[in-house]
Order: C-alpha cells, then sequence, then structure tokens
C-alpha cells in the first residue's frame, strides 16, 4: 500500500509537507480531513491530533511537518531544496511568528491581546529577512526548504488583512515574495479542493497532475 498522508487544505503546516511531497512525486493516499471530526485512524497512528499525518509504507508514522519534509527530500530532491535549509529561522517562524501571527489574525480568542502589537512583532520579523530577499526568495534566485516552510505561514499573516499587507506595510521584496508563491507551480498545485474522507470514505491520489 503507499503512504497515506491525514492532511488539511488550509493548515499551513499540512501545505508544507504537501508540496514537498508533490515535488518530490511520491505517490500517496490523501485523506482530506476537518480539524474539529479528527478520523479514530489518525489519532491511532498519532495521539497528538495534528496534521499533517504521514504513514511510511513500513507502518513508520511522522506526524511532524518538518520531518514530512525531511523524509519526502530523502527520496528525491529534484529542485535541491535540502541545501537551502535554516532550521534556526524556521524554528523562530514556528515559534514566534507563528505565535504573534495567532493572535493577530484571532485576537477575539485571546484574552487581552492587542492585535496591533502582535502584527507589528511579525512586521519586525519580516522586516529582518527583507534584504534576504532582494533576489526573490530567502537563499537567491530560487526557492529551498526555508521558504517553502515559511510562505504558508507568510501567506496567513498577509490573509489577516491583505489591504494593509499589499499597500502599507513597505516591505516590498517579503510582499513580492508572497506574490510570487501564490502563483508558484509547487503551491497551486496542492491547493486544489478534496472531498473530505470522513463523508465518502474516498481517498484520493496524491500528488495531482502538474
Ligand atoms: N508541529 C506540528 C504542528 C501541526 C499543527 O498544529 N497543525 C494544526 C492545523 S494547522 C492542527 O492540526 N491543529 C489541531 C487542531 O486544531 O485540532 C507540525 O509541524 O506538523
Amino acid at each position: 500500500m503507499p503512504p497515506l498522508l491525514y492532511s488539511f487544505r488550509r493548515c499551513p503546516y499540512a501545505m508544507r509537507a504537501r508540496m514537498v511531497l508533490a515535488a518530490a512525486e511520491i505517490e500517496l493516499r490523501l485523506r482530506e480531513i476537518v480539524l474539529r471530526d479528527k478520523p479514530a485512524h489518525m489519532l491511532e497512528l498519532s495521539s497528538k491530533g495534528t496534521v499533517p499525518v504521514l504513514q511510511l509504507e513500513s507502518g513508520k508514522v511522522l506526524d511532524e511537518s518538518r520531518a514530512v519534509m525531511d523524509w519526502a527530500l530523502a527520496q528525491a530532491d529534484p529542485h535541491g531544496w535540502l541545501a537551502h535549509k535554516d532550521d534556526a529561522l524556521i524554528d523562530m517562524f514556528d515559534g514566534d511568528f507563528k505565535h504573534h501571527l495567532d493572535r493577530y489574525k484571532y485576537a477575539t480568542r485571546y484574552e487581552g491581546v492587542d492585535a496591533l502589537e502582535h502584527r507589528a512583532a511579525c512586521h519586525e520579523m519580516l522586516q529582518d529577512i527583507e534584504p534576504r530577499l532582494a533576489n526573490g526568495w530567502l537563499a537567491g534566485a530560487a526557492a529551498g526548504f526555508t521558504d517553502i516552510a515559511l510562505l504558508p505561514f507568510v501567506r496567513q499573516f498577509r490573509i489577516a488583512d491583505a489591504d494593509w499587507f499589499d499597500n502599507e506595510m513597505a516591505l516590498p521584496h517579503v510582499q513580492a515574495w508572497v506574490m510570487r508563491f501564490l502563483d508558484w507551480p509547487v503551491f497551486t498545485r496542492i491547493m486544489g479542493k478534496y472531498e473530505l474522507w470522513l463523508d465518502s470514505d474516498k481517498e484520493h491520489p496524491f500528488p495531482p497532475l502538474s
């Protein structure tokens, strides 16, 4: 049986995993879920209850998006993405940026939170990477592992107030980087809509055609 991926289309961690799995052309079965109704089998594989969850042919389970990316690129890395992997920067975005992003985006879910303070904290982190994006991507003219890891979250940051991001943020390289990402075939390829597995028991062959 091909590997099995539990995924949720809009989850930035699952996006990372799908982009790398698709680029490595790893054939698998995709089960699309919603977070409020997690399949029992997914929770049996990983009691953490987060997506993505990948079960390999050997039965081994990977339930961290970065572990899925590492595994997929160890199978095939056709674009040389592993050569551009900045773990320290990814840690910062998975940690601080995500912390502030959640409080900016979902301020009403947290007590005593000022959304704009958290937007400013994210903005500061993006300001730090602005000079590194002068050639288009973090490592230069081509995307790498770090871009793929960070961009789904920066995309979410944009969505929280796209008008401000596009017109007022004043970080031209970051703005162009996100726009380039939104049209990037590596990204658009994995953003198709899938019928939910729970409703239909339907698994989807993955990756989709380019
Ligand atoms: N560290 C995990 C985080 C994954 C994660 O938190 N995914 C979210 C969705 S974006 C999730 O599944 N949350 C569980 C829930 O909301 O119930 C990874 O990198 O895979």
